[in-house]
């Protein structure tokens, strides 16, 4: 066990015995939704998760420990402090450890925490990717290496088209990283369930997932998979109103100058300002929709 590790006990416990665990993220809850829909959510996605028979575990840093498995008051002050909380991606927990600093996990440093406490499925909304413009800006999230080189399956909704979602693709190809489509042949794109882009494999069942999961450890491939779960059709939006909101963000963003590790939650922020509640709610709907299949999943597996 690594020594800045804090397994929760009831994580800990239900590892121990083989019963099936779901990895959760906390940039989404400090960084990625509005307090008090945020803590709101949270817990909403752990009670989802042992509604399908699974055991929760929000990853995030506190006092510089790694934490798989939050208490709710851990989640609420994640929440109320917001943007406060540093937001950690792969370069950032070595002085946050140091430092005893908190730290909101995004998908790359969830999926290092899930894997150093043995948990191998993690559900969230959505990924970083290959930022549009990078050919000049370089921006490519952490998220897509960590796909690469940790053993998690990450089930999410797509992505957001802030991102690239074509380029996001070649690089995933690039990097040897299977992108599955739960019960599609499309890339969803989060808040819509089309992107116009292919995934590599449709999936149309836990086990199925699960058996794929299996045959990537069975080959010693050391990375992970992306699982692609398009949002219910009754929360999904209107393309036209969503792509709108997206490009008015990102202007908005090239025009302040915003970059680096700010860019994300700028451009998540102002979508959700720009379409009111809508989009929120859509998001909670996702995240819902994604921890009831990394629950049956993480069973299949289990078995
Ligand atoms: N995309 C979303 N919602 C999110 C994020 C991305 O639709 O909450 C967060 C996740 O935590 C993701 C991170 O890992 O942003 C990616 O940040 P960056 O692009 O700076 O790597
Ligand atoms: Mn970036």
């Amino acid at each position: 066990m690594n020594k800045y590790l804090d397994v929760a006990p009831e994580v800990a416990q239900a590892l121990a015995e083989g019963r099936p665990v779901v990895a959760l993220e906390s940039t989404i809850i400090s960084h990625g939704m509005p307090y008090p829909k945020n803590v709101q959510t949270a817990l909403l996605v752990e009670q989802t998760i042992r509604d399908n028979g699974a055991v929760p575990a929000t990853i995030a840093i506190i006092g510089g420990r790694l934490k798989a498995g939050l208490s709710t008051e851990e989640i609420e002050y994640l929440g109320r402090t917001g943007r406060a909380v540093a937001k950690a991606s792969r370069r950032d927990l070595p002085a946050l450890v140091a430092r005893g600093a908190d730290g909101a996990t995004t998908v790359a440093t969830t999926m290092i925490i899930a894997h150093m406490a043995g948990i191998r499925i993690f559900a969230t909304g959505g990924i970083g990717g290959v930022h549009r413009g990078a050919e000049l800006t370089m921006d490519i999230s952490a998220d897509l290496e960590e796909l690469a080189q940790t053993p998690v399956m990450v089930v999410c909704a797509g992505a957001k088209s802030i991102l690239d979602l074509g380029l996001t693709l070649e690089y995933l190809e690039t990097k040897g990283v299977p992108v599955i489509g739960y019960g599609t042949e499309e890339l969803p794109a989060f808040y819509t369930r089309k992107s116009g882009f292919g995934v590599d494999y449709r999936v149309d069942s836990p086990a199925e997932l699960a058996a794929v999961y299996a045959a990537q450890r069975e080959l010693g491939y050391k990375g992970g998979m992306l699982v692609t779960n398009p949002i219910p059709e009754e929360y999904a939006m209107d393309k036209a109103v969503i792509d709108a909101a997206i490009e008015q963000a990102l202007a908005e963003a090239k025009a302040q100058g915003v970059h680096g590790k700010e860019t994300t939650p700028f451009l998540l922020a102002r979508v959700v300002a720009l379409t009111g509640g809508n989009s929120l709610e859509s998001n909670i709907q996702l995240v819902l929709n994604n921890a009831r299949l990394a629950s049956l999943t993480a069973a299949a597996l289990a078995k």
